[in-house]
This record gives C-alpha cells, sequence and structure tokens, in this order.
C-alpha cells in the first residue's frame, strides 16, 4: 500500500525513482522518532515541537524559485564583505570566506575523531542561519541525495550545470595523472582523472572566486597560496573534475549496509570516513565525486558551494543511523580530540565545547547539544 502511494507520487511529479534502501531507513528512522516523541516527549519542548520543526530537503525537489532564491542567497555572501581581519587571514574576501576560514583553522580537530559529526552539524546549521539571516534565503540548507545520482553524477539537477544549479563539470583538461588516496606512501586508492579538470564551465558559479588554499588536495596544478597556512589571499576559479569511480563509493547498497552494519558509532564514523586499500568509501567517495582543487582539499574544501550540500548529506545519515536505535544511539560518541589521535589526546566527551570561531558569529554549544536535531540550537528533520 505505502510503496503504491510512493510509486504515484513519483510518476505525478514526472520523476522515476525508485524506492532505496537507505531512503526507506530513513523513513523509518523518522517513524520511530515521531514514535519515541509520542512515548517520551520533545527533546527539547521549549525550543523545538512538530509545530516549528524545519525539513531540509534533497535539491531535486526544490521548486526552480527556491533554488534560484538559494543560488542567490550563497552569491550574496560571496559579495559581503569578510568579518575575519586581514591579520588573521588576508584572503578572507568575504562572508563566505568566513566560514572557510574556520574549517581551514579547525581541520585538524574536527575529522577523524569525536566531534567530526557533531561539529559539522553545528557547521551546517550555523551556514544555512547565515543564508537566512544575512541573505534573505527563505528555505533550509538542502542535500544531495549521493545515492540517487551514483551512475550519473553530472545528470543531478545540482550538477547539471544549468542555470538551478551550482554549477557543472570543469573543463576537460586531457594528459593528467592519477592520483593517489590518502598518500603516496599510502596508496589505498588510485583515483583516476575524471571528466574535467579545468573551471566549471557553465552555471551561477562560474565566475565564482575560490579565495583561499590550497593546503592539501588531489589537483597538483592549482596554484600555491602565498602563506603557508593556506590563509593568503590566491583567487582563482572553482575546478571541478566529476569521476564515477568516486560517485560509486557512494551507491545506495553502501550507504544502506553502513546505515545497517555498524553496530556502535565508532564503526559508523570509521566506515564513513577511512579508506580501506581498494576503497574511498562514503565521505571521500561523496567529495571526490567533484574532484578539483577546492573540492578535494581536506583544509578548504568548504571553498566548493558543493560542500553544504555533500555534509548536509552526510548529517542525513547519521540523523537515519541514530533514529534507528534512539535512546542507544543520541549520545554516543568515541574518539579523541585530535585528528586519527595525532598527536595524542583524550577522549572526546559530550560536554566538550564546539565553536564556530569569533567571525562567524554563534554561540558555543556542547557535543551534547548536537546529539539531537530536535535539541541545542536546533530544529529540523529530514525528507
Ligand atoms: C563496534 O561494532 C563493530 C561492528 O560494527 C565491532 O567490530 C566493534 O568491536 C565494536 N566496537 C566497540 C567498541 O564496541
Ligand atoms: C577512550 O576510549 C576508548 C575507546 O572507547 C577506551 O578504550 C579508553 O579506555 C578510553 N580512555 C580513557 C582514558 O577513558
Ligand atoms: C546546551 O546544553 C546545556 C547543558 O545541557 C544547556 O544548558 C544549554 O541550554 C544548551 N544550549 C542550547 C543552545 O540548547
Ligand atoms: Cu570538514
Amino acid at each position: 500500500m505505502r510503496l503504491t502511494v510512493v510509486v504515484i507520487a513519483a510518476i505525478i511529479s514526472g520523476v522515476v525513482t525508485t524506492v532505496l534502501e537507505s531512503d526507506a531507513l530513513a523513513a523509518r528512522g523518522l517513524s520511530n522518532l515521531k514514535l519515541h516523541v509520542a512515548r517520551s516527549g520533545y527533546p527539547s519542548p521549549e525550543t523545538c515541537t512538530w509545530k516549528n520543526v524545519v525539513r531540509r530537503r534533497e535539491w531535486s525537489r526544490l521548486k526552480r524559485s527556491e533554488k534560484l532564491n538559494y543560488i542567490e542567497a550563497v552569491q550574496c555572501l560571496g559579495k559581503k564583505p569578510a568579518k575575519t581581519p586581514a591579520a588573521i587571514a588576508a584572503g578572507a574576501k568575504t562572508r563566505y570566506d568566513d566560514f572557510v576560514v574556520t574549517h581551514i583553522q579547525q581541520s585538524l580537530t574536527v575529522h577523524g575523531n569525536g566531534n567530526f559529526l557533531s561539529w559539522h552539524r553545528f557547521y551546517m546549521w550555523a551556514f544555512e542561519q547565515t543564508l537566512r539571516n544575512e541573505c534573505g534565503y527563505k528555505g533550509y540548507q538542502p542535500y544531495y541525495n549521493w545515492a540517487w545520482w551514483a551512475e550519473e553524477p553530472q545528470k543531478s539537477p545540482l550538477l547539471d550545470g544549468s542555470d538551478t544549479s551550482i554549477s557543472g563539470d570543469g573543463a576537460y583538461v586531457a594528459g593528467r595523472n592519477s592520483a593517489c588516496v590518502t598518500n603516496p606512501d599510502h596508496c589505498f586508492v588510485e583515483v583516476q582523472p575524471g571528466t574535467g579538470g579545468g573551471c566549471v564551465k557553465s552555471g551561477p558559479f562560474k565566475n565564482w572566486k575560490v579565495n583561499l588554499g590550497p593546503i592539501q588536495n588531489l589537483d597538483s596544478t592549482a596554484p600555491p597560496n602565498p602563506s603557508p597556512d593556506g590563509l593568503g589571499y590566491n583567487p582563482r576559479c572553482i575546478k571541478r573534475d566529476f569521476s564515477t569511480q568516486s560517485s560509486h563509493e557512494t551507491r545506495d547498497e553502501f550507504v544502506a549496509d553502513l546505515i545497517k552494519s555498524s553496530a556502535n558509532i565508532s564503526a559508523f564514523q570509521d566506515t564513513l570516513q577511512n579508506p580501506e586499500p581498494g576503497r574511498l568509501r562514503i565521505h571521500l567517495g561523496g567529495h571526490f565525486t567533484i574532484g578539483g582543487d577546492a573540492g578535494t582539499d581536506f583544509y578548504n574544501s568548504p571553498s566548493d558551494p558543493y560542500f553544504w550540500f555533500h555534509h548536509t548529506m552526510v548529517d542525513r545519515i547519521w540523523w537515519t543511523w541514530q533514529n534507528q536505535e534512539i535512546e542507544k544511539r543520541r549520545y554516543t560518541i568515541a574518539g579523541t580530540l585530535t585528528f586519527l589521535n595525532i598527536p595524542p589526546s583524550r577522549n572526546a566527551t559530550i560536554d566538550d565545547i564546539m565553536t564556530m570561531g569569533e567571525y562567524i558569529d554563534f554561540p558555543d554549544i556542547t557535543i551534547a547539544n548536537a546529539s539531537s536535531t530536535l535539541a541545542g540550537p536546533f530544529c529540523y528533520i529530514y525528507e
């Protein structure tokens, strides 16, 4: 019965879709969440109930006017002046760059550690709120459902290069070499050159300027940053290099398996993030789907607006995983304070404080505050 309804809805909207297993898990998670609230009450009844909760949607589900509103808001952030002082980051020219600077500065303490998922949940929300508060965006941060487009990312409405996309592939550059992930000493995966390599060719971000980095990415032709910390001014285009080798890592079977097979948070976050011989796995697969200088830079990746769609999908998958067993999974974390525990540091705790830094300007929160999308400063669910 339910399946019939979905199929009919798909036909009416003019898109032929099948219900993927990872989406069925997300839907089951949402019903678990509703049941949980009905039984145990809201996590934060003063701030978030079903009356004011908002929905984050896949980009292809937005109306044309909603997409244009989002694109204009990002471009507005790209025109407003930075709040980060030039003495801290000479390359921070725009309000958008304030976000990139924060990611660069905190990269080694917000990845491969105990707050990777919660810090990025906070970061997506801060970006969404800034689009709304400072640039007239009326909606909420959309996501890019990798599993839907894993075979042909260039055909996704987000990346098809049209005026309602965030621009598409880069211009094709012939004669490039493959790149090693994680690095030439640990060449788990040889990422082959994709179908682009140069500047994005069309769409709203054709003239966008990436101002910071590069620091560490797969594109060896990116001009070096004048400052060793990558925070100097280095204006250039968005380069992309679409890679189906990478997008295949985000197929539904892998996403569904991550959600179903991860019995605890360490398994979940390690399987999500860590490459292994022959496999980039989902987090890197999603980043390298678009490739390029900004897109594959560990530090500078938010320079490409694709970042927000990718990491909102990461958040959706964490939300889905949490919602399979809410009581057990809400507050569970694993990992230390540092990237792969280098240098060694203590275990993270849910009372640890996370910050957006001085210039993005939101109050700090704890990891516990980010344990539910209905608590802390948050009040959203995923469709
Ligand atoms: C976490 O779950 C994995 C299987 O998904 C298991 O191999 C591992 O031992 C578990 N770790 C802890 C700390 O329970
Ligand atoms: C840190 O966490 C690990 C894995 O959960 C655990 O085995 C270890 O005992 C913890 N260390 C301390 C000092 O609590
Ligand atoms: C975060 O959690 C603390 C302690 O539980 C609470 O006092 C505070 O109000 C929470 N902050 C937000 C923004 O919800
Ligand atoms: Cu990140």
